[in-house]
């Protein structure tokens, strides 16, 4: 193992003062705050960096985050890559993304499971000038504290964005430290914290919602049965299983319910997330009630079912599949 200084000495081997610096990335939170952390290492290193994203941005948090953080990003299919003269992948190796595989790396910063055969060539093997430099390090909760080690190894004192980046980019990684956390992740928020701005994180954190999902919770709160302590919600066609998690989470809040259903249309398919203060077990509920129907199951306190809409077609005989048809399946299921 390499030490800090020398990871950060090899780091900046890479790069020379006129070269043009792409970094691209999978665009989730870890990954954007890794970015921004890199540019800022490069900053009056080299000519220019620019973030390349390889999918939309979908989820409003991230949205919040890039828009809140002010983090400088665009498509990567409105950049004209060949005019780059230096590639930076964070967050992700080339075997995770065909975009990525098409790229012929110089730096790779990671924490997931290190896959050697996606490398263009192993370090030892590839002739001094052509080697990469990459970092993978899969015990680290996220790679923002990787980046946040070399900040503090080159003596950045990070900006207020930045440090609100790397610090909700360490958060969500280890789900707020309740998985695969290191002392190394914590020591490194600790050190991001006195300049992390505290009201623009928890904004960026509770921002899940835009106003039009409005609607849904309109569409829920018509559309709710209770019995005991609890509740089982049905919604017609939703754009994605956020917003099923999102009602269901929100449902759980009510303090007589220990036990929250919602069922929605995703595409074709009923998709039913459940929601449990640990009383009753989800995800052994959800595969005992629709296991014979789809895919189902889950842990305690958090569990999916999807159901492909032609089997309850065909289970009920019925041209299309409506909105009493689902309903009734649903509780015909968990009797
Ligand atoms: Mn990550």
């Amino acid at each position: 193992m390499l030490s800090k200084k020398e990871c950060l000495r090899r780091f900046y081997q890479q790069f020379q003062f006129d070269d043009q610096v792409l970094i691209t990335i999978d665009p989730d939170p870890d990954a954007l705050a890794s970015a921004l952390a890199v540019k800022r290492l490069l900053w009056r290193h080299v000519s220019h960096t620019k973030i390349a994203l390889i999918r939309p941005i979908k989820r409003w948090n991230n949205i919040a985050m890039v828009k809140l953080l002010k983090i400088p990003c665009q498509d990567i299919n409105s950049i004209s890559t060949k005019d780059y003269s230096k590639f930076v992948l964070v967050d992700g190796q080339p075997h995770h993304n065909e975009v990525f595989r098409s790229f012929s790396y110089n730096v790779i910063i990671d924490h997931h499971p290190f896959q050697e055969v996606s490398y263009p060539c192993h370090p030892l093997e590839c002739s001094i000038e052509k080697r990469p430099f990459f970092d993978i390090r899969p015990s680290y909760g996220s790679t923002s504290t990787i980046l946040t080690e070399y900040l503090k190894t080159s003596r950045i004192k990070p900006s207020s964005s930045l440090a609100t980046a790397l610090a909700y980019g360490i958060k969500t990684d280890t789900r707020n430290f309740e998985r695969q956390t290191l002392e190394d992740d914590i020591r490194a928020f600790l050190f991001l914290y006195p300049f992390v701005n505290r009201y623009t994180l928890n904004k960026i954190e509770i921002s899940d919602l835009s106003i039009e999902d409005l609607k849904f919770f309109d569409e829920a709160l018509k559309h709710y049965t209770v019995s005991k302590h609890r509740i089982f919600v049905f919604m017609d066609e939703v754009p994605s299983h956020d917003i099923l998690v999102i009602l269901s989470e929100f449902f759980l809040k009510l303090h007589e319910i220990s036990f929250s259903v919602v069922a929605g249309i995703v595409d074709s398919s009923l998709v039913i997330v459940g929601r449990s203060d640990g009383r009753k077990h989800v995800g052994e509920f959800l595969k005992k009630a629709f296991g014979n129907a789809g895919s189902a199951g889950g842990h305690g306190a958090m569990g999916r079912a999807e159901i492909p809409l032609e089997y309850i077609r065909k289970k009920y005989n019925v041209p299309i599949c409506e909105r009493n048809i689902i309903e009734k399946f649903v509780f015909d299921s968990i009797e």
